[in-house]
């Protein structure tokens, strides 16, 4: 009885193995991609003491840590300005209301390593809406009128805006001295009232090697075309330079052509082709392995090839 239940059992496992063979599963990433569990956080201010933030605009602006509206733990920093078209700085009567930090003393000034600066704002004001350009941002380099500026037009009233802005925008990323905030009293009427509640300000990168945007350089192919690219930006930093592209144009389970490179994190990879292609819609493959073989991060996009002039 033994041996007989032995038996079953072994040529069940052997139909189970088989049909493992015949079926294989479907290659998954491990990568976390672009999700917020792979992003690291570096805290630049969660405003909780707001005493390193100063105004070159005292007639106009008061600052403090307000727990009024908050977004992370138990206050933010209050930008609080009432316009004034009468006073202010001397010459400029209608001038740039402003706050800013500066980054030396905490040495946070190399922000290379990062992909992006974010914060939350919310506005509080005495106008019904917002004027068109109601905030701006700047960070400072080292040198003179050396500033990477930015209008946040996508401040709301009376809401929570979280701020992204890409690193890689910055004139200077490895060195970023200082971070002002200001707004043009020219944008609002005499005596406007406009708070700003900033909080949670965080540099952060993703982990994890990411495709963040892949396309091909054409959507559209001659049968007889001998080559397409792919054209890719890719996110991430962990053991990034181990990391191989793969990049593979195909027709349902049957790869077509296929390369292999080392990417840039930006880049084009181009793919020749040495057969002239079937009429048809294709899919195109970006593969992202690890030193291992392991795939990390995988993006697909499709174009379509249809019969061209003879050769
Ligand atoms: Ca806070």
């Amino acid at each position: 009885m033994r041996t007989t239940a032995l038996r079953l059992q072994l040529v069940a496992t052997s139909v189970l193995a088989a049909i493992v063979q015949a079926a294989p599963a479907e290659e998954k990433p491990y990568g976390r991609g672009l999700t917020e569990s792979n992003q690291e956080r570096l805290v630049i201010d969660d405003m909780e003491d707001v005493s390193t933030w100063s105004t070159g605009s005292p007639m106009e602006t008061t600052l403090s840590a307000s727990d009024q509206h908050v977004k992370q733990g138990s206050r933010a920093l209050k930008f609080g300005n009432v316009v004034d078209h009468t006073r202010g700085e001397k010459n400029y009567p209608i001038g740039w209301p402003r706050t800013s930090k500066s980054l030396a003393k905490a040495k946070l000034t190399d922000w290379s390593g990062y992909d992006y600066f974010q914060c939350w704002i919310y506005v509080d004001t005495s106008r019904d809406a917002l004027p068109g350009n109601p905030l701006g941002i700047g960070f400072s380099h080292t040198g003179h009128r050396r500033t990477s500026s930015f209008p946040l037009k996508e401040v709301r009233k009376d809401q929570w805006v979280k701020i992204v802005i890409p690193i890689a925008k910055l004139i200077d990323p490895k060195d970023v001295q200082g971070v002002q905030f200001h707004i043009s009293e020219s944008s609002y009427k005499h005596l406007d009232r406009v708070d700003f509640y900033i909080d949670d300000m965080v540099l952060t990168r993703y982990v994890d090697p990411a495709i963040a945007e892949l396309a091909t350089d054409r959507r559209l192919l001659y049968h007889n075309d001998r080559q397409i690219a792919a054209l890719y930006t890719l996110m991430g930093h962990r053991d990034m330079e181990h990391v191989r592209a793969e990049f593979e144009i195909g027709q349902g389970a049957t790869t077509v052509a296929k390369t292999a490179a080392h990417p840039e994190r930006q880049g084009e990879l181009p793919l020749g082709i040495t057969r002239p292609l079937t009429p048809g819609d294709y899919w195109a493959r970006l593969s992202l392995r690890d030193a291992r073989g392991r795939l990390v991060d995988r993006r697909q996009t499709e174009f379509r090839v249809i019969a061209g002039p003879r050769e």
